[in-house]
């Protein structure tokens, strides 16, 4: 019965909200603070789930919020609908990817009218339209006039049964995720955008989001970036001419170089073993070989047994002029720093244990015994500048026989000139030392690499470039855009290691307008990462078909205030769209560098402690509890099972406990006796102190994302106010007409149609969601005490200070352990203590 009545509520509130356009964004006149609160857009891949429910309930209690707070808020809704999924399902099924995406849509929007969100719908926006999209074009377009976008060949993963490029994140143990066969790298050419450029800004901005962004995120950021400080130092190698850069963290220990390694996938490898001899070579091309099948994953695992091949060739150590036998080996990766190093197994774990399996020569040249605080200590050294006296502290940490690295603090030894020198002065010293002598500089390196962009798929934005016979590639003309997807009638979407649209021939095959020239389109479609980029800029000018998006509107509205999603998008992303807000204020197109000023992760939410997965068969289906308890049971129940940030199990939810709340609630209203305009002051002194206590206490609660405590004091709001009406006060008293007022205000916020029912109920106008809420009222704040009165044996020995709405038990504590009456009672045993809470505590003693 609950359910019904619920939802007849629903669909009346639904059909105003809809049919008055409540939520709809002020305009360029509204001279009230504006706030944008977006929650990431959802992909259109199957139905709405919990984890939706979830996220954009928290977005929904901001934005209301923030109305409530007398904003003008903007918190729109748009769908990231090019992408996998779709294309997926339509190889399973045979159908069309864009009926399929737009039926998913259809149904996703349906529900979350059904659950009461309050978005703007004029903004809609799907990325998947030619009217989106061939933004995305442009933005390419315009990366390419920076630089910013180029094509180079390298080597990608490759599986050779699927006859297509896989993510890093698709290869396990070696193998393709989907069919099982074994990935080989595949060297390639690709479009990329140049995010290196970037990593600097990308990594010190994040400073500035500290406290405002959940701080696992900007350490997860920081470590994907990964900048490196240190040198590149250049080795000349014996029979060759240039010499070789490698990139070092420690230029501190280079005189403990004792070997010298290139990642055996490198040219520079091919090149050196090309020279060797014939046994050598061979070697070297079956090494190579099982290098191929290894992920980069594995090359990098510590506890791997150690390969390479001795490639019979000399590096000169620039610093001494010692020869270094130069190794392939697949610990070192072809596409970090320059693809080789300077082996120091002393003090490089990875080196050291490569030195101990292959015998090579381990030399100690920080002394990690040595205090490093103080003056420099006197090192007495010989003619060679060894330390006379290293110690035997030093001899029992010798790592050639502990197999364990130094790679603590310590004093410089066998380090000529550096000897004696910290590690952190040693670094600097070396530094400019190789500097003097022109073999080195000091140097960053990064882990981010620039971000491979090409797909071989249809469902997604064409590249706007073409490909003249010559080899030129031509931008097609802003003007011809967008270069829109043809219909997928006719062609095979299976993977096949090229993009579906290649076999578009009249797609395919066009005309460069400036020279006439037959040319190609590049049949490849951009990573979806592209469109997500961007799109909050989208909001803000959604229809216009002059500009991606207008700047004066970005001026007023961005950043977003508010970003609500999934953890599972700290990384790429945030890094994405951050890069790209960075280039367009580069491009002067918006006058801020970094796109979310607060950022909100919530939890996930799980069943009996898993995750929820289609594939485990513990789905609790988003519509069908809705269609069971009624949306705003279901937001309620969410709200109230736990922090934001947490997991939740969904067995804790309590769906029935939220309907039990919301009748009550309802009642309350429903029994308020006195007229709408009745004067609050002179109402029962209780209930109007909770009352003002809510309204001052829940503004902090929804700015610091408390959402579970802010229902919990209302539903302690509604147990008080229930009290007072069946109390002596009754339900005609002011203060019960003031409380069931603010529970509407406020509980809007989780159960919007509830509250404008509520609000209707107590005989206001519609819409409860854009009443600002009222301050509380400081003197109604102030809690009364009275005095309390302790005998003992029938003699008053204290009197207390004690809240007027003191319990009994708490008095009767306070009053024993009060100074006075403790040494009244002396060692006196108590017969009996009677308490009349607040004025009296009697206890009554023996003798
Ligand atoms: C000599 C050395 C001595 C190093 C020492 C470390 C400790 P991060 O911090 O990750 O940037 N290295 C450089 N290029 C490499 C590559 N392509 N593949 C594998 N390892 C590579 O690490 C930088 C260090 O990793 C560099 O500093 C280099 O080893 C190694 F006691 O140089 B070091």
């Amino acid at each position: 019965e609950e359910t019904s009545s619920a939802h007849a509520i629903q669909a009346k509130w639904q059909k105003y909200w809809a049919e008055n356009e409540t939520f709809l964004t002020g305009g360029d006149d509204d001279t009230r603070p504006r706030r944008y609160v977006l929650a990431m857009f959802p992909y259109p891949s199957g139905d709405l789930h919990m984890g939706h429910a979830e996220n954009y309930l928290y977005s929904d209690i901001v934005a209301r919020f923030w109305r409530h707070r007398g904003h003008n808020v903007l918190n729109p809704i748009g769908w990231d609908s090019f992408g996998l999924p779709a294309e997926n399902a339509a190889i399973r099924q045979g159908a069309d990817p864009r009926e399929w995406t737009y039926q998913n849509i259809a149904q996703q929007k349906r529900a979350f009218q059904n659950y009461g969100v309050s978005f703007d719908w004029s903004r809609v926006l799907h990325t998947s339209d030619p009217e989106y999209y061939r933004w995305n074009q442009w933005l390419f377009l315009k990366l390419h006039e920076r630089g910013l976008a180029y094509r180079k060949k390298s080597a990608v993963n490759w599986c050779p049964n699927d006859q297509t490029v896989l993510a890093n994140e698709q290869v396990v143990d070696g193998r393709c995720d989907r069919c099982g066969a074994e990935v080989v790298k595949k060297k390639l050419t690709q479009w990329y955008f140049k995010i290196t450029d970037y990593a600097d800004r990308l990594l010190d901005d994040l400073n500035q989001l500290e406290g405002f962004w959940p701080h696992k995120v900007l350490q997860m950021q920081r470590n994907w970036i990964g900048r490196s400080i240190g040198a590149d130092v250049d080795f000349r190698i014996e029979g060759r001419d240039e010499p070789v850069t490698v990139f070092s963290t420690r230029p501190d220990t280079l005189h403990g170089a004792t070997f010298f390694v290139v990642a055996p996938d490198s040219d520079l490898a091919s090149e050196l073993a090309a020279d060797a001899p014939a046994e050598v070579r061979e070697r070297f091309a079956k090494y190579l070989g099982d290098v191929q099948k290894t992920t980069d994953v594995d090359r990098q695992a510590t506890d791997r047994p150690k390969t390479g091949v001795f490639l019979e060739r000399y590096a000169i150590n620039p610093v001494n002029g010692e020869k270094l036998p130069v190794w392939a080996a697949d610990y070192v990766l072809a596409d970090y720093g320059h693809g080789a190093v300077m082996a120091v197994p002393a003090h490089d774990q990875r080196d050291l244990d490569f030195a101990r399996a292959f015998d090579l020569p381990v030399k100690v040249v920080v002394d990690t015994t040595a205090p490093v605080t103080g003056a420099m200590p006197v090192i007495e050294v010989d003619d060679e500048g060894v330390p006379i006296d290293t110690g035997a502290a030093l001899d029992e940490q010798n790592p050639a026989s502990t197999g364990i690295a130094l790679t603590g603090e310590g004093r410089m030894i066998n380090s000529g000139p550096l000897n004696g020198l910290s590690k952190r002065n040693a670094i600097a010293r070396a530094i400019e030392q190789l500097e003097a002598s022109g073999t080195g500089r000091a140097a960053k390196n990064y882990r981010l690499r620039d971000w491979l962009i090409s797909r071989q798929r249809f469902w997604g934005t064409p590249i706007p470039m073409l490909h003249a016979e010559d080899g030129r590639i031509i931008p097609v003309p802003e003007d011809q855009l967008p270069v829109k997807l043809p219909s997928v009638e006719g062609l095979d979407l299976k993977p096949k290691g090229s993009s579906p649209l290649g076999a578009a021939e009249s797609w395919v095959r066009t005309v460069d307008a400036a020279s006439g020239d037959p040319v190609l389109r590049d049949p490849d479609t951009m990573d979806t990462f592209v469109d997500s980029s961007w799109y909050f800029l989208r909001f803000l000018s959604p229809n216009s078909d002059t500009v991606a998006f207008d700047p004066a509107q970005a001026a007023r509205w961005s950043p977003v205030d508010s970003y609500i999603g999934g953890v599972e998008h700290a990384i790429l992303h945030l890094l994405y769209a951050r890069f790209i807000t960075k280039v367009l204020f580069d491009m002067g197109l918006i006058d801020f560098t970094e796109p979310f000023s607060n950022l909100i992760n919530q939890g996930m939410v799980l069943l009996d402690g898993a995750k929820m997965s289609k594939s485990k068969g513990n789905l609790v289906l988003f519509e069908e509890e809705l269609d069971a308890y009624g949306a705003d049971a279901l937001r309620v129940g969410l709200a109230f099972a736990g922090p934001v940030e947490d997991d939740k199990d969904w067995a804790d939810v309590s769906t029935t406990g939220a309907q039990k709340f919301l009748a009550r609630a309802l009642r309350i209203a429903n029994e308020v006796s006195s007229p709408v305009d009745v004067v609050f002051a002179g109402g029962d002194a209780a209930l109007r102190r909770a009352t003002h206590k809510l309204l001052a206490d829940a503004p902090a609660l929804v700015e610091q994302t408390k959402f579970n405590v802010l229902v919990a004091r209302l539903m302690e709001l509604v147990n008080v106010t229930r009290k007072t009406i069946d109390g002596a006060a009754g339900a005609a008293d002011p203060a019960v007409r003031e409380a069931a007022e603010t529970i509407a205000v406020m509980l809007d916020l989780i159960a919007p149609h509830t509250a404008e029912e509520i609000w209707e109920i107590l005989g206001h106008e519609p819409s409860v969601g854009l009443v600002t809420w009222r301050s509380a009222d400081p003197a109604l704040l102030v809690e009364d005490t009275v005095t309390a009165v302790v005998q003992v044996g029938g003699k008053v020995r204290a009197q207390l200070e004690v809240p007027a709405r003191i319990g009994e038990a708490e008095l009767e504590a306070l009053a024993r352990a009060d100074e006075r009456v403790i040494r009244s009672i002396g060692d006196r045993e108590i017969i009996k203590v009677v308490v009349r809470a607040p004025k009296i505590v009697s206890i009554v003693v023996k003798g």
